[in-house]
């Protein structure tokens, strides 16, 4: 069953290769697009063929509609996979791409714009019956109603932005005296980031948990859940370490939850995959915004679930039906995702792109590897500095930390600094390890101060290591810690 001859993937690095992987079992050409930079990436290479599609710049490149729009047609492309970031939860594209005749694969642009507002799909949703944070049904017209509703929910509140999202234009406010100010920032940050002034005011939860559904919907009215993941672990809004399934799930729990994903799909007219993300505390949950894209941690879903979300997206594209029921998926195991990025976590996560000279990926039992990188490639500065996903799998949570710790020991990169280290520390946390985990584990956890001794002191920097192993594990434990310093010096 073929359902495209050729698909177009407007994006780049290890989610573009992704894509193509599935594009490559389904027998649908590929076709890449690349910015100068880009020239020589490994997601040129891997497809059928590739265009060249504008200089660097983002806005020139991989934002650029009418360029891929062109070589979409010039290609005798069908369908158009966006991956995440760039394009792929910009309605305005998949607009364009319906008016041009082409299959953007994902949901119809309607859904992506009524997600894309933050007081609209919160609005929608409580009239659901889906759990919400109690706050201002609409944006904040004046400063009195604003003040009447945060005393009725009680301080701390939130200001949000209704198109943001990554956190920007968020303030947390905790007496009525810093309410106005609060809000007039607020309302300055969103205009000039997204265009839109509209903020809105909820309850803020402390420390709360991050825990989203993926779900899968077709075009003929069936949905499903493929069960939860757990993304506390970010540093200023960008996730580094996600797992599946939540630490903290019960039957009851998720039962619940996923009753609530499943409901936000239904009421939004959903198609294709998406996620909804939930925030959780004091054993409750509220729906806080649905991704209407493929998520950057789909792979720890596919790994627990054995569904690979690409091709039932491009299956759900196409016009079939889900192949399965609820009844028929299950859950298996646990697996975790650390994000390596080419930053600096010693130097306040400062990017340090640059060429990598020396590349060992690590592999074996119930490892999966994700990236667009090599021996020899190098990283350019002017994209994001994810360049690889790690992922590890076993059949209990403390076993699949303990393969992701074997995973990273046998890591090598050289030539760039990368997250790394940081992941070899949190995996080493016994606060992590118990599943303790929250948005404000990496400050709480004070992990990066631990990544400084490291540092400063190589002696006990291998004994704290080799410690957190035990004695008989101590050899293993030095050689992944000079891993580790190597990955911290550039060559
Ligand atoms: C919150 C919150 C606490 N209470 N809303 C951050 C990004 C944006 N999507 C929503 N965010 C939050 N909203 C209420 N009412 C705490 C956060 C938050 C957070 C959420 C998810 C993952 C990481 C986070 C880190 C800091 C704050």
């Amino acid at each position: 069953m073929k359902y495209f001859e050729k698909l177009l993937i407007a994006n780049r690095g290890e989610i573009a290769i992704r894509v193509m992987r599935a594009c490559r079992e389904l027998d649908i050409e590929t076709v890449a697009i690349y910015s100068s930079v880009d020239k020589n990436a490994l997601h040129v290479k891997y497809a059928d063929e590739a265009f060249h599609v504008g200089e660097d710049h983002p806005s020139k490149s991989y934002l650029n509609i009418e360029r891929i729009m062109d070589i979409a047609k010039k290609s005798g492309a069908e369908a158009i996979h966006p991956g995440y970031g760039f394009l792929a939860e910009n309605y305005r594209f998949a607009k364009v791409c319906l008016d041009e005749n082409l299959i953007f694969v994902g949901p119809g642009w309607k859904t992506i714009k009524a997600m894309g507002s933050k007081v609209g799909s919160k609005k929608m949703m409580k009239g659901a019956g889906v759990p919400v944070l109690p706050g201002t049904d609409d944006g904040i017209k004046d400063i009195e109603d604003a003040k009447k509703v945060a005393a009725e929910i009680g301080y701390p509140v939130i200001v949000k932005a209704s198109a943001g999202g990554g956190g920007i234009g968020m303030q947390v406010v905790d007496d009525e005296k810093s309410l106005e100010n609060a809000i007039s920032a607020s309302m300055r940050i969103a205009q000039s980031a997204f265009g839109d002034a509209t903020v809105f005011i909820e309850k803020y939860l402390v420390k709360p948990r991050h825990i989203e559904f993926q779900v899968l919907a077709d075009e003929h009215g069936n949905s499903v859940h493929l069960y939860d993941r757990e993304c506390s672990i970010q540093r200023r809004h960008q996730k580094l370490i996600e797992e599946a399934p939540s630490p903290i799930m019960t039957p009851e729990l998720r039962e619940r939850m996923s009753d609530s994903a499943l409901k936000v799909a239904d009421v939004s007219g959903y198609t294709n995959a998406g996620s909804v993300e939930f925030l959780y505390g004091q054993g409750n949950y509220y729906f806080m915004e649905m991704n209407t894209r493929l998520q950057v941690e789909h792979t720890i879903t596919e790994i627990i679930t054995g569904i690979d979300l690409v091709k039932q997206q491009i299956a759900i594209a196409a016009g079939e039906s889900l192949p399965f029921e609820q009844k028929d998926l299950s859950l298996r195991g646990h697996a975790i995702e650390c994000r390596i990025n080419a930053e600096d976590p010693l130097n306040n996560f400062a990017a340090d792109p640059g060429k990598i000279i020396r590349y060992r990926s690590p592999g074996g039992p119930g490892i999966r590897m994700d990236s667009g990188i090599h021996m020899g490639y190098t990283i350019p500065p002017n994209y994001d500095s994810m360049i690889a996903k790690l992922c590890a799998w076993d059949s209990t949570r403390v076993e699949a930390i303990k393969r992701m710790r074997r995973a990273i020991s046998e890591y090598i990169i050289l030539g760039i600094k990368t997250t790394l280290p940081l992941h070899y520390a949190i995996m080493n946390n016994p606060q992590f390890v118990q599943g303790n985990t929250h948005t404000h584990f990496l400050q709480e956890e004070h992990i990066l101060n631990t990544l400084d001794r490291y540092k400063r002191d190589e002696e006990t920097r291998m004994q704290t290591l080799a410690g957190s192993f035990g004695q008989e594990k101590k050899v293993a434990a030095i050689s992944a810690a000079v891993n580790m310093y190597l990955q911290l010096k550039k060559d």
